[in-house]
Parts: C-alpha cells; structure tokens; sequence
C-alpha cells in the first residue's frame, strides 16, 4: 500500500517515518525544497527529538521514504499542515478562528489524484465539522460521488521530546466520514501504534482533539490564578499545589510565565470562535494566560522598586523546557514588554539556535536574571558561577527552574510567581 503524507513538520516528519517503518511505501511531501533537499542529503536537524533525524536518513537511505515537492498517486494520503489562528472579525468582536489556507491548498493538491476507494486521512488541529464541511468537498470537486473515498480525521497526541514514542503508545481518536473510513484509518494506525485506537464519527474526533487541549489551557489558568492569590497571601505557591494535589483527585497543574507553543494557546479559539456565547470559561481562561507575560513584566517591576533593575536576563526561549520550539515563546512576548517598559533584555535558551550562546554572556551585568523555562541546562548552573557573572545577585524563577537552596546559599535573592519563599514542596514529607 502506497501512502502519501502531506507536510514533513513536527507531525508529519515522525508519522511518515512511522508508517515507512511499518513496511508502507511512503512517499514524504513538503512544500518547502530546503527540507525536502536535507532529507535526501540525510542532514536533517530534529533537534530535542532523539532518534527522529537518524530514523528519516536510514528509511530514505533504505528507499522506504520517498520524498517530494508534489503529492504522487497513492493508496493514502495523510494530511499533516499547519492550522495556525487567523484574527476574524465576527458577532461584533476580534475573535481569532483558524486558518484553513494550507488544509484548502493540501487537498486541492491531493484531488486529483484521488481514485474510487483513496483513503484522506486529515490529522491537523481544526475546528468540528471541518472534515466533512471543508475537507471532503474539495476532495469531491473532480466530481467524484461521496461513496467514492473514504475521509477521516485522526489527531496526534504528543509530548515534544518524545514524540516517537508516544506516537506509537498514546490511544489514539479516529473519527470517519463513513464508518467504513474510520475503519480504514484504524487498520493503517494500527500498523504502529501500540495503543487503543477509539473510532467515532469525524466531527466526534475533532471535537476530542480541541476539549484535550482546551482542558489544559483551562487548568494552566487556574494554575495561575491560584499563584496571582498565593502573592497576594504570601503564601508559597508550589508548596500549596504540592500538599493540595495530595488530594486523590486533584491535579493542580503548574503555574508559568505564559502559555506558548502551536497548540495550547490555538486550539481552544477553534472552540471559542465556532460557539463564542457558549464559551466563557474558555475565552477567561486565554485571557489569563495571555496576560502571564504582562504578570512577569508587573514583578520585574515590583523587584526593580526593591532593588533597582535595569539590565533583566530572560533565560529560556523555547516554549517549554527540553524543547527547541519557540513558538508562541511567553518570553519574547516578555522582551517585547520589557523593552517598552524601558529595561534592557537579554535572551539566552541553549536549544533554540537564535539564542544558544554562552550562558554568561545572557547573566553578565544582569540586576535580574529570570528562568522563563524550566530546561535541564539551567537546572544545572553553578550559582556561584552565575554569582560571579550578574551585576546583582537577584532571580525571578518562573518556571520552579532551580533548587531555591542553592542559590539563596550564594547570596541570591529568589522570587517565584507565587508569594514568598516558605516551606517548599521539597522540604515536605
Ligand atoms: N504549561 C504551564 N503549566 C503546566 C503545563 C504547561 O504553564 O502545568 C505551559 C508550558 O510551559 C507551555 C504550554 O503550557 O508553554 C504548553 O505546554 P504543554 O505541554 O501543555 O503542551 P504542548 O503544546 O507541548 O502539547 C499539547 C499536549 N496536549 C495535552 O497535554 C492535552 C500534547 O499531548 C498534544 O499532542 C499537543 O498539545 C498538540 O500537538 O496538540
């Protein structure tokens, strides 16, 4: 069985190399030459992905990964683009919704080569009913019949870093425009994943997708409202999280500096737009976590009326920690801030490549150094070696990035997102 995937990136690269590895023929599709051209000189960079560059150079070496420009004919075609948010105005408000352009322009490029029987599987992020409203009749207008093909929707579930893995071993949702296509799909899933794979109707699938995503945006704003109050008491935050999630059911996540990276911050405005009266506490909680980078700037502010900051160094660009991807980075939101509030900002994240200097270069002079992300690099810096860089010896951590203990031992002054330093998580039983 032939399978073409359509969009090499964070998704389609591994789902490719996956399926190749299942013993499909696969050919790869990207528009973009430059990484079309690096598959075939086998120097593709997948950094923070162990496993994932070597796998795309051995499948292509092996001709078990074909790549290209343009779609080829096959039996299956796997649609793997980007939906990014676009701002539209509707019902009197800016409410940003998604952005179809590339899922349009992927199936125009597949339907004509789609015969009686092809399989469309779409494993972007889009809001319900796009499978069946958008997708499908662009795939019909050769003027195929809808029995002709089989459509369906199958989202990915996976943890940046471990992408790979948890490909193969999440449970995995598959919704069909047909029963028969769900099935279809789950036969072809069912070829690597180790899982459950569910099947349901597509429109089912796509709305599991956003109320995954939507749930954790959700819960990284209570998070963070519990840490604005925790401030205003004075009470230890990570300490009081740490005893309440104690509690058999509860999960109290962990409050950040912001919400970054292509899916957290997007995927609940494909709800909020498609029923925005019914969407409150959706639309509530993007706002607090949009404004987590306007909370930070507020506390450098609070920090520099003690001890007068000038110079802040922002540690940590990429979105999360371990991850070399900075979209939607709440620190160059910061910056940005920052900047307009006067203060000079350094960058440092010793995986995003923009940023990846010397560490010390980020510190030297800094009144304020603050952890925007939580990566192991900065889980292991010497405080006396940063001591002896900074101007003042002040952290702002907005990530629970460092043992406060070895800092405070060099003379470091630590503030966290919420309240002061009391009995630490680490400190209790
Ligand atoms: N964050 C917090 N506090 C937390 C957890 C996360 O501030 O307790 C922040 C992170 O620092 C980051 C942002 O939220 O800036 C998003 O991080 P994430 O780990 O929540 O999300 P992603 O985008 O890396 O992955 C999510 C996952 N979805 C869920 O956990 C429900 C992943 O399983 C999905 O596959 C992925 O979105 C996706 O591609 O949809």
């Amino acid at each position: 069985m032939k399978i073409c995937v359509i969009g090499l990136g964070y998704i389609g690269l591994p789902t490719a190399c996956l399926m190749a590895e299942a013993g499909y023929e696969v050919i790869g599709v990207d528009t973009d030459a430059h990484k079309i051209e690096a598959i075939r000189q086998g120097t593709v960079e997948a950094p923070g992905e162990n496993g994932l560059a070597p796998m795309v150079t051995r499948l292509y070496r092996q001709g078990k990964l074909a790549v290209s420009t343009a779609p080829m004919p096959a039996d299956a075609f796997i649609i793997c683009v980007p939906t990014p948010l676009e701002r539209t105005s509707g019902a009197g408000q800016v409410l940003p919704g998604a952005d179809l352009t590339y899922v349009k322009a992927a199936a125009r490029s597949i339907a004509p080569l789609i015969n009686k029987g092809s399989l469309v599987i779409l494993e972007s992020t889009v809001p319900p009913g796009t499978t069946e409203e958008v997708l499908l009749p662009i795939l019909l207008e050769g003027g195929r019949n809808r029995g002709d093909i089989l459509v369906a929707f199958a989202p990915e579930r996976v943890h940046p870093g471990a992408v790979l893995e948890e490909m193969r071993c999440n449970d995995r949702v598959i919704g069909g425009v047909t029963e028969e296509a769900a099935e279809a799909a789950k036969v072809l899933y069912s070829s690597f994943v180790t899982g459950t794979i569910v099947t349901t109707d597509a429109a089912s699938a796509e709305m599991v997708k956003l109320m995954e995503n939507s749930y954790r945006d959700v819960n990284i704003a209570l998070a963070n409202e519990f840490a604005a109050v925790a401030r205003e008491v004075g009470v230890d935050i990570g300490g009081a999280i740490h005893m309440a999630n104690r509690h058999p059911r509860v999960n109290i996540l962990e409050p950040g500096p912001g919400v970054g990276g292509h899916c957290i911050p997007v995927d609940p405005y494909f709800l909020i737009n498609r029923s925005p009266q019914m969407t409150p506490l959706l639309q509530t909680a993007r706002r607090v976590n949009e404004a987590g980078p306007s909370r930070m700037a507020d506390l450098i502010e609070a920090i520099d009326g003690e001890h007068g900051v000038r110079r802040v160094a922002l540690m940590g660009v990429a979105y999360k920690a371990d991850v070399a991807d900075t979209r939607e980075s709440p620190a160059l939101s910061l910056a940005q801030e920052l900047t307009r509030r006067d203060y000079s900002v350094t960058l440092h994240d010793p995986l995003a490549a923009r940023w990846n200097g010397p560490w010390a270069d980020a510190v030297a002079g800094a009144d304020l150094t603050v952890f925007m992300t939580g990566h192991k690099a900065y889980r292991d810096l010497c405080p006396k070696a940063v001591a002896a860089q900074v101007a003042k010896p002040i952290i702002l951590d907005g990530r629970s990035a460092i043992e406060i203990p070895r800092w405070e031992t060099e003379g470091f002054a630590v503030y966290t997102l919420g309240g002061h330093r009391r009995r630490r998580a680490a400190d209790m039983p």
